[in-house]
């Protein structure tokens, strides 16, 4: 099983999505993040990838665990993927571009759900609305459509 992460920054009533230039997602608005080295923990690789991906610096302890989620793709090979979601409301510098991502500020109510993972729209509403969550998504393929999946809300991490 691999391991990754997702990190979402916002401020008011707005959301930080970046548009993956490259790799996996290439095309879409996502939260920054990436797959964790060995030995590392989630909110360490947070940390490195948001400076990474778009310039800015977060203190681990800023991230706040939102959700957890499984994917398997039966299609290939029976891989797994775990990502830990976070949110994050406080961080050092401006988001900027990179060579993997561009950011972008968009409004809660104009998440651009059909440019992003198809499974987004299912868990990322909620979350933003405070609910925290575990996720199990079965997908068909590559990853880019759903074959069933199940969402259960906890009380915290
Ligand atoms: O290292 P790499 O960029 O390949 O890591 C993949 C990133 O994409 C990582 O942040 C986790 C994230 N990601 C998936 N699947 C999905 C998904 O279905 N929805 C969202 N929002 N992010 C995903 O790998």
């Amino acid at each position: 099983m691999q391991l990754a992460n997702l990190c979402f920054l916002r401020r008011g009533d707005e959301i930080l999505l970046a548009m993956k230039k490259r790799g996996f997602g290439v095309g879409k608005w996502n939260g920054v993040g990436g797959k964790l080295n060995v030995m590392e923990t989630a909110r360490a690789a947070t940390v490195r990838e948001a400076k990474e991906e778009i310039g800015v610096i977060i203190n681990p302890d800023d991230l706040e665990k939102v959700g957890e989620i499984n994917f398997i793709f039966p299609e290939k090979g029976d891989e797994k993927l775990f990502v830990h979601v976070f949110f994050c409301t406080k961080w050092e510098g401006e988001p900027s571009e990179s060579e993997e991502m561009r950011p972008q500020w968009f409004t809660i109510s104009e998440i651009p759900f059909d440019e992003m993972w198809t499974d987004d729209k299912i868990w990322l509403p909620d979350a933003i609305a405070g609910k925290k969550f575990r996720a199990k998504f079965i997908l068909k393929g590559e990853g880019e459509e759903i074959e069933s999946y199940e969402v259960v809300w906890v009380e915290s991490f």
